[in-house]
C-alpha cells in the first residue's frame, strides 16, 4: 500500500552504515507522520516498527528533571486522533521510565523491555548516562472497522532538551491489515 512519512530525515547509524528515519523537527513535539492513504476494509490493523531512543533520556520524570515521553496515536478517516500507546523512555538506570507501560499505569526501570542497548553505536555520555542508545521493537494492533486513509503520528509529549542529545527513530516500519 502507498505511505509517505513527514517529519522525518534520513540519518546513518554510527555502527554499520544503515539508514534510519530519524526525527527532524526541532519543536519540543517532534513528529513522524504516517499517511497511508485510503484502507481497503477490514478488521484490525498492526503497526510494527523499530523504535530508536537515542542520547539521555530522562523517563518518567518524577525526579524533577522533566520527563521525555513519547507516543503513538492514528487518525482515522480525517477523524481526531486516537491514543494508541503513551510512555516515556529513560537511557539512565538512575531514572525510571513508563515502558513497556502507558504512563498511567506505573513505571519500570530504565531500558527496561528494550531489544538492545548500545547497539547502534551513539556515545553515551560521561557519568550517570549509561545507554547511549536503546532499541524497542513494538507492534501494535487497532480495530479499524471503517475504510479511508489513516495517518499515525510518532511524537514526543514533552519538552524534550536539543535534538543532538535527545533524538528518536524508527526503523523497519510495516503497516498491514488482516
Ligand atoms: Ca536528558
Ligand atoms: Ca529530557
Amino acid at each position: 500500500m502507498p505511505a509517505d512519512f513527514t517529519g522525518g530525515k534520513i540519518s546513518t547509524k554510527p555502527v554499520g552504515a544503515r539508514q534510519f528515519l530519524e526525527t527532524a523537527e526541532t519543536t519540543q513535539t517532534r513528529t513522524i507522520s504516517l499517511s497511508v492513504g485510503s484502507l481497503p476494509t477490514h478488521q484490525k490493523l498492526t503497526i510494527s516498527f523499530d523504535l530508536y531512543i537515542i542520547g539521555t533520556w530522562d523517563g518518567a520524570g518524577y525526579q524533577g528533571f522533566g520527563g521525555d515521553w513519547w507516543q503513538i496515536e492514528v487518525s482515522r478517516n480525517g477523524a481526531a486522533r486516537e491514543n494508541v500507546f503513551h510512555t516515556s523512555f529513560s537511557n539512565q538506570q538512575t531514572k525510571p521510565q513508563h515502558f513497556p507501560k502507558q504512563v498511567t499505569d506505573g513505571t519500570s526501570p530504565a531500558a527496561k523491555g528494550a531489544l538492545a542497548t548500545n547497539l547502534l553505536g551513539y556515545p553515551k555520555a560521561t557519568g550517570k548516562f549509561d545507554v547511549g542508545d536503546a532499541i524497542y521493537r513494538l507492534s501494535y494492533t487497532i480495530s479499524n472497522p471503517t475504510a479511508g486513509p489513516l495517518v499515525v503520528y510518532f511524537h514526543t509529549t514533552t519538552p524534550m532538551q536539543d535534538i543532538n542529545d535527545e533524538s528518536w527513530g524508527l526503523d523497519n516500519v510495516s503497516v498491514g491489515g488482516n
